[in-house]
């Protein structure tokens, strides 16, 4: 449901009737026959994922296609081994065999992703590039960030959809409908919703006014406290997962300036658990305990990708600028490849 309201300009075209009629490709989509590949992305052989830009029937409109090989399962086990699995063979050798394995369709479905109508920030989002390292201090965040937030920043319609229950309503997890300390618990757009190994929801806060990290501070502890409580209660409960084996977290940069926090599984290597990006929950309340305006006074890095127009502005600032081309450090700017100062 991103996007909704802005899915306008649709062709005529009678394959395209319920896109024409809905402007949501959505409706009824059952296989892929609209879409066409106009560009790759992102080909990543480790996460065995690819990424499409495609033009679609019926929509002037680009449409991102992203294809996942999903994990296997203990279940799944058995069934893979048995006749129904076809080998066609590569080469053996002595004890060694190489063989190519075809499952039943069933067991060798692939995680599919469709993002339409694609923006460019969702194009940019999943297309392969280099990053930079940014040093955020405060005065980089106010000066550069926030500014950039103004003019900038991906459409959370999908956000408030799942909080007024207009979408996904039928994948809640958890509840609580506080104003101040109240949040929506669900499986992540990124979860099959099944695989235990891949195990990843996302807590989305009631409240409208906490865009990320940099706006928590005291007054927000009882937020904090009530979704690690609740949310590692209702994963415990519904998933047989226990708090000591889920990874709890904020993402800094979000790419949705709507407070949420990530649960994955920590048997899953979840994409943006790196350092640089990952801020674990509970050491962010302790981070506040300790010092109730810490996330307005501390220096917080991540990575940009070269393409995005954040790393212009912070090019702009002198952060990230090429060694030769940077200008003396100022106040509270740091190089993209220095370290944070000690306080
Ligand atoms: P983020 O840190 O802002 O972005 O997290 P990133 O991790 O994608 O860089 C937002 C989280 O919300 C991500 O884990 C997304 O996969 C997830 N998400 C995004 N959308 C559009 C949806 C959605 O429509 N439904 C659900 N359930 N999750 C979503």
């Amino acid at each position: 449901m991103e996007g909704q309201g802005s899915a306008k300009k649709f062709k005529k075209d009678n394959d395209a009737e319920t896109i024409i009629a809905t402007g949501d490709i959505h409706q009824g989509l059952e296989d892929l026959g609209k879409f066409t590949c106009s560009q790759v992305l992102k080909d990543d052989p480790t996460k065995k994922m690819l990424a499409l830009r495609a033009d679609v029937k019926g929509s002037v409109n680009p449409a991102v296609v992203i294809f996942e090989k999903t994990a296997f399962s203990e279940g799944s086990a058995k069934e893979i081994l048995s006749s129904a699995t076809a080998l066609k063979k590569t080469f053996h050798n002595d004890i060694y065999g190489n063989y190519t394995g075809f499952p039943k369709p069933e067991l060798n479905g692939l995680k599919v992703t469709v993002i339409h109508p694609a923006t460019d920030k969702h194009i940019d989002k999943y297309t392969a590039q280099e990053s930079i390292l940014v040093n955020e201090t405060p005065k980089l965040y106010s000066e550069v960030l926030l500014e950039h937030l103004k003019e900038s920043s991906m459409n959370i319609q999908w956000v408030y959809n799942i909080l007024e229950h207009r979408s996904e309503a039928g994948r809640i997890v958890c509840e609580d409908t506080a104003p101040e300390t109240g949040f929506v618990l669900l499986p992540d757009l990124k979860w099959d919703g099944r695989t235990l190994e891949t195990l990843y929801l996302v807590a989305i806060v009631r409240r409208r006014d906490l865009r990320s990290l940099r706006d928590l501070r005291a007054e927000h502890l009882p937020l904090l406290r009530n979704i690690w409580t609740k949310g590692t209660e209702a994963i415990k409960e519904k998933y047989g997962v226990p708090a000591w084996q889920l990874r709890v977290y904020f993402h800094y940069q979000p790419s949705y300036y709507h407070l949420h926090v990530h649960f994955t599984s920590v048997r899953f290597d979840a994409p943006g658990t790196h350092v640089g990006k990952a801020h674990l929950l509970p050491s962010v309340i302790s981070n506040i305990e300790l010092l109730p305006d810490y996330y307005q006074r501390a220096t917080l890095s991540y990575f940009v990708r070269c393409g995005d127009p954040l790393a212009a502005r912070f090019a702009r600032a002198g952060v990230g600028a090429r060694e030769a081309d940077a200008p003396p450090p100022a106040d509270g700017v740091q190089k993209s490849d220095s370290l944070p100062e000690e306080r």
